[in-house]
């Protein structure tokens, strides 16, 4: 698995800008609360740590992570300033095929988001067997993939 190999908390210092007039937002799904919120907190503070203003973070939640296209949509839509949105989820594989359906559902529907907008829209979810593995990729062994989804967001946007 890519993260095993890779700590998610760990990037790069270049690529970065000023972004001390950006505003980002991020979509969260309510769905493994548990997990979403430890991703919420490493984007939130990785943001932060690159120059964002708080006051320039938009914290939208979702109940699950299916909705994290529309509530994406609803961000880009009214709120024309944001740069970037970085969606937050968690989806861990159970005894039926929702976790398919979901998982390529906003992976889809993220893309096209991304391409309609032309701005970033990152696919921060996390997409497990187990509890275990999202414990250890939100601020676990493997580090948090909200760093990742955030740092990724900054240095995609022009
Ligand atoms: C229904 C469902 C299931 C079974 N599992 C998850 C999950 O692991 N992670 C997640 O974010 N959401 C899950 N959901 C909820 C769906 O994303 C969505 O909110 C519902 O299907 C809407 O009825």
């Amino acid at each position: 698995m890519a993260s095993a190999l890779k700590n998610l908390s760990e990037y790069t210092n270049s690529g970065f800008g000023d972004y001390s007039q950006t505003r980002i937002a991020i979509v969260v799904a309510q769905w493994n609360e548990q997990i979403t919120t430890a991703l919420l907190q490493g984007a939130y503070d990785t943001l932060v740590e690159q120059g964002v203003n708080a006051e320039n973070i938009l914290i939208k939640t979702v109940p699950g992570s299916f909705e994290l296209t529309h509530g994406a949509q609803q961000v880009l839509e009214a709120q024309p300033q944001v740069k970037a949105v970085i969606c937050l989820g968690c989806v861990i594989q159970g005894e039926t095929r929702h976790f398919d359906f979901i998982c390529q559902a906003v992976a889809h529907g993220l893309t096209n988001l991304s391409i309609k907008y032309n701005k970033p829209v990152i696919f921060g979810v996390l997409t497990t067997n187990t509890l275990q593995q999202a414990i250890d990729r939100a601020g676990g062994k493997y580090g948090n993939k909200g760093v990742e989804a955030a740092a990724t967001a900054l240095k995609m946007i022009v």
